[in-house]
């Protein structure tokens, strides 16, 4: 089915079928107190707002049968996946594979790791962890991708300019037309937000067009 949607910088027009939705990363650790982006010093409660929107988008995909992706940032649990330069970076009160309250930071298969129940991921849904902020490093994206002749990827999720970003550039790079609704994400850093929607935008969509989820028919 062919949808268009008012965006900026201009008209976005896509077919259903060889679209996917990229949920980025709406795990615990990013959104709750006591995972990977609290140790590392953030207001979590920033992230809230993204919730409910990420939600409507994925009952949205869900309805029209487009292809679900929900990426998760973790690594395995011998840490064999997590270079040394980000796990030594900062001073976060506690590092990657650490143990804190929900489990283990930012490793596989802790309750950290997991997404928030209102993005839990539905029967037939693609699972993609991830050990980078980008959703092509180290991963079967790509190829996942080519396989279904996707052309066109949808972005949500947290953190705007970490790793809804980097996957959106990445994605961009690869020849993938990229969009990304704009209340179904959201950084600790409201203004870096406002400024990666911006800058995804400027220049005729140097990276892709961004729209509010109101401007998707039927969401
Ligand atoms: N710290 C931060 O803003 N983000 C991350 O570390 N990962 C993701 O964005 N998922």
């Amino acid at each position: 089915m062919e949808l268009i949607v008012e965006a900026l910088p201009g008209r976005f027009d896509f077919d259903t079928g060889r679209t996917a939705l990229v949920m980025i990363d709406m795990q615990r650790d990013f959104l709750l107190p006591g995972g990977f982006g609290a140790v590392l010093g953030n207001d979590v409660s920033q992230l809230a707002s993204a919730i409910a929107p990420a939600r409507r988008l994925l009952d949205w995909a869900r309805r029209l049968r487009i292809a679900i992706v929900h990426t998760k940032e973790a690594h395995a649990p011998d840490l064999s996946d997590c270079p040394p330069a980000k796990r030594e970076r900062g001073v976060p009160s506690l590092r990657i594979g650490d143990a804190g309250p929900m489990g283990r930071i930012l490793i596989d298969g802790e309750v950290g790791s997991d997404f928030v129940p209102e993005c839990a991921p539905e029967t037939g849904e693609r699972v993609l962890r991830k050990p980078g902020k980008g959703a092509f490093y180290a991963t079967d994206l790509g190829d996942w991708l080519a396989r279904r002749h996707i052309d066109t990827l949808i972005f949500a999720g947290v953190t705007t300019e970490v790793c809804v970003q980097t996957s959106m550039r990445e994605a961009n790079d690869r020849g993938y037309r990229c969009l990304l609704i704009e209340e179904a994400t959201a950084s600790y850093f409201p203004e870096f937000k406002q400024a990666t929607l911006a800058m995804v935008r400027a220049q005729g969509g140097i990276v892709g067009w961004t729209a509010s989820i109101e401007a998707l028919p039927g969401a």
